[in-house]
């Protein structure tokens, strides 16, 4: 019999050109990525001026990691702005938001690159109130460890199509890795940062980091990814939104409070010597 071409035929891909086309036909859903392409660059301009005199290298690797913050932060956006982070998946059986379609395509539009991003981001935030606090390396790189392992699992959750079960197993997952990093940040580094003497500036991070986080997995739950109550414009506004105070309000009043120099996180020309004599 000849060969039945049509039953081979692959259903239509969405490229990434109609995922970029898709993004600017909605202008809130653009904006919320192309705001934050401008404030992280506006952000490394500030750490750049009010950076500019640092001579202690602790207070250096401070200004460098909160600038890697911003640094991340561009090209998340630009993955996002790009179409390139950006699917649209299908929903498991039982889903709120299973069946639904976009761009003419079966599923919903999934910002994975977000998930994906903060990976390296939020790292370097850590590593900046660790450094304040004055905490050790033992407790800063658990921090980073847990960090790192919940913004994968994060993903891991976005991504899981085939289970919705397995969809908030991930996000139950994350969550405790979530509870790691709270912990580190309320009770060890709260007590350590009053002895450091950084104790003011800490408590007002603190509080913009603690409640700034808890916002994620709270617009993940409500999201297309979770009960699907919000749109994707409006989550993604969510997420810009949580990542303005978590990001860069929280660097602008780190190098505010850095370019003096204070004596409580400077350490000497001698720090970060692991070679004494070279
Ligand atoms: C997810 C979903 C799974 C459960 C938890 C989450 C937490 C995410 C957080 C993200 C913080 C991001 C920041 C980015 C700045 O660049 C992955 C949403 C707990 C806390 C601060």
């Amino acid at each position: 019999a000849p060969l039945d071409k049509t039953a081979l035929a692959q259903p239509l891909e969405i490229t990434q050109a109609d995922l970029f086309e898709y993004v600017f036909s909605d202008p809130l859903l653009a904006w919320s990525f192309v705001l934050n392409i401008a404030l992280a660059g506006l952000t490394i301009l500030l750490i750049v001026y009010l950076g500019r005199n640092l001579t202690d290298p602790r207070a250096k690797l401070i200004a460098v990691s909160v600038m890697l913050i911003s640094v991340v932060s561009i090209s998340s956006y630009s993955g996002l702005t790009s179409g390139l982070t950006l699917s649209i998946i299908e929903m498991p059986a039982g889903h709120p938001a299973e069946g639904m379609t976009t761009a003419g395509e079966d599923g919903v539009l999934t910002m994975w690159g977000r998930y994906l991003t903060w990976t390296f981001s939020t790292p370097f935030i850590l590593i900046a109130l660790g450094m304040i606090a004055g905490s050790n390396m033992t407790k800063i790189l658990t921090s980073v460890a847990f960090t790192i392992a919940m913004c994968v699992t994060g993903l891991a959750a976005a991504l899981t199509t085939s289970s919705l079960v397995m969809r908030w197993w991930w996000f139950v997952i994350s969550s405790l890795f979530f509870l790691v990093i709270v912990y580190i940040i309320l009770v060890e580094w709260s007590a350590e940062a009053k002895q450091t003497g950084t104790g003011d500036l800490f408590n007002t991070l603190k509080l913009l980091t603690v409640i700034g986080w808890f916002g994620y997995p709270i617009l993940w739950a409500l999201g297309v990814e979770g009960f699907a109550l919000l749109d994707v414009a409006i989550t993604s506004w969510g997420y810009s939104i949580l990542d303005i105070i978590t990001k860069y309000i929280v660097t602008a009043l780190i190098m505010v409070w850095l370019a003096k120099e204070p004596s409580e996180v400077t350490a000497g020309a001698d720090y970060g010597s692991s070679l004494p004599g070279f």
